[in-house]
């Protein structure tokens, strides 16, 4: 069910651009200082020199991220491996005034875990002990570098689940996770990691180690303050443990893939869905007609509701339902009358329900698999919205609309820089994924699609990251989701903890 992020395979051969030349209006800024031999020697005394990573070649993957959009100049790669070593750079990057990246898996999609220069790159992957589970109360204590599948299969074993599940579980970490407050497929679910998170470990830009790593559910004394750094990204703090309440397993888990009509049939389906399946429900998500097109481009394989003989089916929509419960017969029964009701209401067209694991794995790959497969043709721009249910599709049909205006799309013209639109997502938590798919980065594409993507969604009182974050790419433009007396509070914060700005500066703060 997940992805582990590939050999860059499905990437055109273009080599990628430094950031620094992608957006030439920002400067280094000369506040920091540099690295020098002795930086070196501090760090390979501190470290050993195999997790002091200088080597041009090696630093590579550091630099770039998976969508091959951003690209820094980083020269040196640190990889602690206690929260003390962390701590220790910390101080002396911030006695140095040498800017730091904090980075987890660097599976996100917003630029924030690149270097725009040289900033010193702290890889959290050798940080990855599970500390402790607590089989009676569900809880779960692990380093930050711990990747989310790694966590997921050991709970497995003890009958719990992770409360976070996504595409790129094979290769995100949990201190990631926690740092973006990734939503992921069943937060309709288990809900948002402010909830679920229950303490954690920070590293302040000074070097303090701020130790929350709570078990209590309730603990009203005064400020939450680990809410500060869930969903930070980087910025105020370097997370190196979190604290997680885990649910049960559940024992019973059906998958239904259905083919729609029009928008108006997933959202009535939705609604209905919400109804007829209650507690049972644990996922619902929507894709579009061109999601599934880009999607079958890159799986290769002939689409879960085609005909014999057919490739691909012809419905405008579809949607996947998750049901997770604890008796299989009662959720069978369940998802089985409500389908035939929706079916026989005609807003469900067509749709296959999973067998055994494999099929269930295979229809979740037609869902997961959107967000890489949208980079096939060499390069995508990534919108991840929170819109109202009822305009959310406008958003995708309005700028395929103005990317047509401005002549700069076409899926069978490769002079054209656009391939296509697509809209999916989160619909039970009223989140668009829009992807608009290119050959190639392109600035006249991206001065079609920006500001004008942020300015509807703050017409129609949306926020232009539903669960991504702001990172390098929404940089500017937090001031279309948050009112300048929330920026001041946001800088006020960061400027008490980080005076010096060490912490991943050029992003969104
Ligand atoms: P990175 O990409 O390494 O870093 C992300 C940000 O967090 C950066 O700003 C970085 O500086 C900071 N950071 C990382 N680790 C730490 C730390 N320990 N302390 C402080 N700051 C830190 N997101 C969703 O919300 N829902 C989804 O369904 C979803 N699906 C995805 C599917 C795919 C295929 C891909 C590629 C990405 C997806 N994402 C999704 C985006 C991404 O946010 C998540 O993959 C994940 O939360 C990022 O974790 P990471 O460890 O890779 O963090
Ligand atoms: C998803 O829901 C992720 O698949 C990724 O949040 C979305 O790549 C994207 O735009
Ligand atoms: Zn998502």
């Amino acid at each position: 069910m997940s992805f582990k992020l590939l050999a860059r395979r499905f990437y055109s051969s273009k080599i990628v651009k430094l950031t620094s030349e992608s957006y030439p209006n920002i400067k280094r800024d000369s506040k920091y200082g540099k690295i020098t031999p002795q930086t070196i020697e501090f760090f390979q005394n501190l470290l050993g020199s195999s997790s002091t990573i200088t080597d041009n070649d090696l630093l590579s993957s550091y630099n770039e991220d998976q969508m091959r959009k951003y690209k820094g100049q980083s020269q040196l790669c640190l990889k602690p491996k206690t929260t003390e070593q962390v701590s220790q750079i910390l101080k002396y990057c911030n006695e140095f005034k040498l800017a730091v990246v904090p980075q987890g898996g660097n599976t996100g999609l917003v630029g924030g875990s690149i270097p725009v220069f040289d900033e010193i790159i702290i890889s959290l992957s050798n940080l990855n002990k599970i500390r402790s589970f607590d089989q009676v109360s569900g809880i779960l204590k692990v380093d930050a570098g711990v990747v989310l599948e790694t966590a997921d299969s050991y709970l497995a074993e003890q009958g719990y689940i992770f409360p976070l599940d996504l595409g790129a579980k094979g290769s995100c970490h949990i201190g990631g996770n926690v740092a973006t407050n990734a939503g992921g497929l069943r937060l309709l679910r288990y809900g948002s990691l402010h909830g679920s998170v229950l303490g954690l470990e920070v590293v302040l830009p000074d070097g303090t180690i701020l130790n929350s790593m709570n078990s209590l559910r309730k603990d009203n004394t005064g400020y939450d303050l680990k809410q500060l750094f869930i969903g930070s990204e980087g910025t105020i703090g370097i997370i190196t443990g979190v604290s997680i309440l885990c649910p049960s397993r559940p024992k019973a888990v059906n998958i239904a893939f259905l083919g729609l009509d029009s928008y108006e049939a997933v959202q009535k389906t939705f609604q209905r869905a919400k109804n007829e399946l209650c507690e049972i429900l644990s996922a619902f998500e929507f894709m579009d007609k061109e999601s599934q097109l880009q999607t079958l481009k890159f799986l290769k394989t002939s689409h879960p509701l085609a005909e014999d003989g057919e490739e691909f089916p012809d419905y405008n929509f579809y949607v996947l339902i998750e049901t997770s419960g604890s008796n299989k017969e009662h959720d069978d029964f369940k998802l089985e009358t409500f389908l035939e009701s929706v079916m026989e209401d005609e807003l469900v067209l067509n749709g296959v329900v999973s067998q055994d694991e494999s099929q269930l794995k295979t229809l979740w790959n037609w869902r997961e698999g959107i967000s890489e497969a949208s980079t096939f043709d060499g390069g995508v721009y990534k919108y991840d919205v929170s819109l109202p249910l009822p305009v959310m599709y406008d958003l995708v049909n309005e700028t395929r609309t103005r990317l047509q205006d401005a002549d700069l799309i076409s899926i069978d013209d490769s002079t054209k820089p656009v391939v296509d639109v697509v809209g999916y997502g989160h619909i039970g938590d009223g989140n668009l994924h829009l992807n608009v798919c290119v050959r190639e980065y392109n600035k006249n594409v991206e001065k079609v699609l920006e500001p004008f993507i942020y300015k509807w969604i703050q017409n129609k009182n949306g926020s232009i990251s539903a669960e991504h974050g702001l990172g390098f790419q929404k940089k500017n433009y937090i001031g279309y989701s948050k009112s300048e007396i929330e920026i001041k509070m946001i800088k006020d914060l960061k400027n008490h903890y980080d005076p010096n700005g060490i912490l991943n500066p050029y992003k969104y703060v």
